[in-house]
């Protein structure tokens, strides 16, 4: 088996930047990186992306948008992720079902263990080897993502609403400290990209001939 990493923050922290780093650190090291994204990654999981994030008249409940991540997340798994996995290639993903955890647990309310019941049911014992969450505070997050496009039907958001989801994730990295790790994206790039290096060093992901001091 391959090796499943996974991508986490709030909007703006920089998961796109520092995805293109962790794919260049994997392929230098030898390894077949698969780099892909949730809500997405095939054909009808793009498509249920765009009905996600695009902005409608008719408002969203919480329990479609729910569904609608687990039907998209179960054809990745089903056609992308999995099949990569058992050919030991490195899947690189940004976002999975964490994500779930802290938007539509932590800031639409759901009941966790509704959740949990789809996680169990589409992922069976799969988890990710290590899940890398890019913490920042709101006001950081907003305004690097302001820079660079109009925002889309969650990131129209109240504030109130990123600090669930970042507290839900802050628990996450607290309760699975064996899975999930966090790292401070408030900081330069370069030193954003030392932390990351050395989780991976730490999480067992990539094994270095040199000590990585920050
Ligand atoms: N969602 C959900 O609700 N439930 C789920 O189960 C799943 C997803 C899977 C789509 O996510 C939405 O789906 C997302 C959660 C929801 N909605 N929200 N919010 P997405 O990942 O596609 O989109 P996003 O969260 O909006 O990510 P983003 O805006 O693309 O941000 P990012 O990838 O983390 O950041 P970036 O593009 O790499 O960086 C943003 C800017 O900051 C850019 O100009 C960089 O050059 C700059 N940057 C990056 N790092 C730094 C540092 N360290 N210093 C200074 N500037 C920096």
């Amino acid at each position: 088996m391959g090796k499943f990493i996974t991508l986490e923050g709030i909007e703006g922290v920089g998961k796109t930047s520092n995805l293109e780093y962790i794919r260049n650190l994997l392929e230098a090291s030898g390894k077949h990186v698969v780099v892909t994204r949730e809500p997405g990654g095939t054909p009808l999981g793009e498509s249920l992306r765009s009905l996600l994030l695009q902005h409608s008249e008719d408002e969203m409940s919480a329990d479609a948008e729910l569904l609608m991540m687990f039907a998209a997340r179960a054809e990745h798994l089903k056609k992308v992720i999995l099949p990569a996995l058992e050919a030991d290639k490195y899947v690189l993903c940004d976002r999975f079902t964490e994500a779930t955890y802290a938007y539509q647990g932590g800031g639409r309310g759901l009941d966790t263990a509704k959740i949990a019941e789809l996680e169990n049911w589409a992922q069976a014992e799969l988890r990710p080897d290590l899940t890398i969450i890019l913490d920042a505070p709101v006001h950081i997050g907003r305004e690097r993502a302001g820079k660079r496009s109009a925002p889309d039907r969650i990131e129209k958001e109240e504030d109130d609403f990123f600090k669930r989801v970042r507290a839900s994730y802050r628990e996450m990295a607290e309760h699975y400290p064996h899975r999930i790790c966090l790292v401070d994206a408030s900081q330069h790039l370069e030193n954003v990209q030392a932390q990351i290096l050395r989780q991976l060093h730490e999480y067992d992901i990539l094994h270095l001939e040199q000590p990585v001091s920050l």
